[in-house]
């Protein structure tokens, strides 16, 4: 190539010159955020929310968060019906523990809201029972990273109203 096509060329690239240049800066940017590092540390706290319905349902049926990290739980229960008859909560439970064993007693436990008081030590946080269009919040620190069961200790709901809370790194 002779150096008169070099410049001719330079030239015809130069002539294109601001729509260039604008392209050129959005690559720039677009490259820079690629490569920015993917994992940030966990923030210290989250929010998650649960809905529970008169259908006997939670809207989740798993829950994930950080180990550590300070957990904000909000419960609604979006029905109508009364706790009485439609009650509903959210208990986590330890790790090891028989969450059939537990709900057995925890029908008996009526005059506690069904948090039996003789098992307290299987559970790690637990909202009050909530009639239709009631909410509870929780704040307690995420356990040790691994997989745990909740479930609403309503006599009868926990065959449907349970789930697992997943800690992770
Ligand atoms: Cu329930």
């Amino acid at each position: 190539m002779s150096l008169l096509a070099l410049s001719v060329l330079s030239l015809s690239l130069y002539s294109c010159g601001s729509d260039n240049d604008n392209k050129t800066a959005t690559e720039t940017t677009t490259t820079s955020e690629a490569t920015a590092p993917t994992e940030e540390a966990a923030p210290k706290t989250v929010t998650v929310e649960i809905n529970a319905t008169d259908q006997m349902q939670y809207d989740k049926n798993e829950i994930i968060v950080h180990a550590g990290q300070e957990v904000t739980l909000i419960l609604h229960h979006t029905g109508k019906l009364p706790k009485t008859t439609m009650g509903h909560n959210w208990v986590l439970l330890q790790q090891g523990t028989d969450m059939q064993a537990f709900d057995d007693k925890a029908a008996k436990a009526q005059a506690t809201d069904y948090i039996p008081q003789d098992a307290q030590d299987q559970i790690i946080a637990h909202t009050k029972l909530l009639s239709g269009g009631e909410s509870d919040t929780i704040t307690f620190t995420a356990p040790a990273t691994g997989a745990y069961d909740f479930l609403c200790s309503f006599p009868g709901h926990a065959s449907v109203m349970k789930g697992k809370f997943l800690v992770v790194e």
